[in-house]
């Protein structure tokens, strides 16, 4: 993993991580974006049209640990996403149309199934509110 010792989490987390796997290369990943500090990469079972993970490369299990730890990379995380919606034609420059979602799920009865905080950028069809 990369997120190393003495970080907000425990390194047996890390070292099993899906996503620190993919951050490393071990696994393979659909990258559409990736920065000094951040992947984001296709889901691999798409919820929509345009179905997008975005990650910290270091590993931080939730979005409420990762804004402790580091809001600078937070928002980095968070500009990539937006660089994502902007790619993939969900937004502009200058406008949030047609638009496009973000969710993060915190925990087992949110459906967290991975330990790797990751955003999830969902679009490119109109999404019901709320969701299930
Ligand atoms: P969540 O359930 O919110 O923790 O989201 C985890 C997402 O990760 C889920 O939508 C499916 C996706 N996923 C799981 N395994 C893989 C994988 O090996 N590759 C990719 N690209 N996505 C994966």
């Amino acid at each position: 993993g990369r997120g190393g010792r003495g970080g907000p989490y425990r390194v047996e987390d890390v070292t099993d991580c899906l996503f620190c796997r993919m951050v490393a290369g071990e696994i393979p990943a659909d990258v559409v974006h990736e920065t000094d500090r951040t992947l984001a990469f296709r889901d691999i079972n798409p919820q929509a049209p345009t179905h997008v993970l975005v990650v910290p490369k270091e590993h931080h299990p939730t979005v409420a640990a990762l804004a402790h730890a580091d809001p600078d990379l937070l928002g980095a995380v968070v500009r990539t996403a937006e660089a994502v919606a902007l790619q993939e034609g969900l937004a502009t420059a200058d406008g949030v149309e047609p638009g496009y979602r973000v969710v993060t799920n915190t925990g087992p009865a949110a459906g967290q199934t991975v330990p790797h905080v990751h955003l999830h950028v969902l679009g490119g069809r109109d999404l019901r509110w709320p969701p299930g």
